[in-house]
């Protein structure tokens, strides 16, 4: 296959585009299509201070070289959990982080739970009452809690992270099959801020995965391969092998459902800020200050209180 550009062999051809390309011409593109998002979107601009939430996998280390190529000003945040495993993910998906940072002279912050808490993301779930086979509930909490207290401690005037079309269509999935209104009503390419909660985009929102990962190998990112140990069995997982079989059908039917429901949203939620429902007002927690939508203490300073005491 050639491609589109300039007749050279292609390295990936995308069928929803119907566009295959080159090395050099898929990376180019990369960066303008992530561009263009930016600016479709009114995600942020060059006199932004932009927080990249980095996990050590492709897709949020390639938002972070990408953003840095396109001249914007970037802070890395890591967020070590403790998880170990066979591989030590936690601390292997460091030393990516720590290597990549490293090696372009790009600012990281690390915010280690068990160093600050006492106790490993397993090991808070475990003690929790909500205590289930899986810590994801736990984990997602304390990463949300942990990334909206570094942007704001640190005056980052947006915090993006490097979700791509897929993880995006197999929650949309998730949520449409059981009518979850408000989750619906959340999901956008860009949040803004909100009593003190910053403001959120997602650059790579219409790439698909394999377009990450193609373009992390062809720009020698180097990545953390290996899952998390408890990635096993999520339904997120089973919603992309659906979803990959329709996809595998009918090219772009990923694309097409996630686009056109941005679009439905306008009519399903046509208030001002359509992120939050208008009568959403959040309160201030009594213990960290962070906003919250209970009155007290937020669920975050709860299961720590409950957990790590
Ligand atoms: S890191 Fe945390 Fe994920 Fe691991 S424990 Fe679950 S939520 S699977 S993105
Ligand atoms: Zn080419
Ligand atoms: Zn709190």
């Amino acid at each position: 296959m050639k491609c589109r550009k300039c007749s050279g062999s292609a390295v990936i051809n995308m069928r929803q585009h119907k566009l295959a390309l080159c090395k050099e011409h898929f990376l180019d593109w990369v960066l303008t299509q992530t561009e263009r998002n930016i600016q479709k979107y009114r995600m942020f601009n060059h006199n932004d201070q932009i927080l990249v939430a980095v996990s050590g996998g492709k897709d949020s280390l390639a938002l972070w070289d990408v953003l840095n190529k396109l001249g914007y000003q970037t802070g890395g945040l890591y967020i070590h959990l403790g998880i170990s495993g066979e591989n030590h993910y936690s601390d292997q998906s460091l030393d990516y982080v720590s290597n990549f940072a490293e090696s372009r002279n790009l600012k990281l912050h690390i915010a280690d739970i068990p160093e600050k808490f006492g106790k490993t993301i397993p090991q808070i779930s475990k003690n929790s009452r909500r205590n289930k086979s899986k810590p994801c509930a736990i984990c997602g909490l304390v990463k949300r809690h942990t990334m909206n207290e570094i942007a704001v401690q640190f005056h980052y005037d947006i915090l993006v992270t490097g979700h791509n079309l897929d993880d995006e269509v197999s929650v949309l999935f998730n949520n449409t099959l059981s009518w979850q209104i408000d989750f619906l009503r959340r999901q956008s390419p860009v949040i803004p801020s909100k009593d003190g909660l910053p403001k959120k985009a997602k650059p790579f929102c219409r790439f698909y995965e394999r377009e990450t990962a193609a373009y992390s190998i062809l720009s020698e990112i180097d990545y953390i391969e290996e899952e998390c140990p408890f990635a096993d069995g999520n339904t997120m997982i089973d919603n992309k092998n659906v979803l990959n079989q329709l996809e595998h059908e009918h090219a772009g039917t990923k694309l097409s459902f996630y686009l056109k429901f941005l679009k439905a949203k306008q009519i399903l939620f046509p208030d001002i800020v359509s992120y939050f429902s208008p009568e959403e007002t959040l309160q201030s927690c009594d213990s960290c200050g962070q906003p919250s939508p209970n009155k007290g203490i937020c669920s975050f300073c709860r299961l720590i209180e409950e957990t790590c005491k």
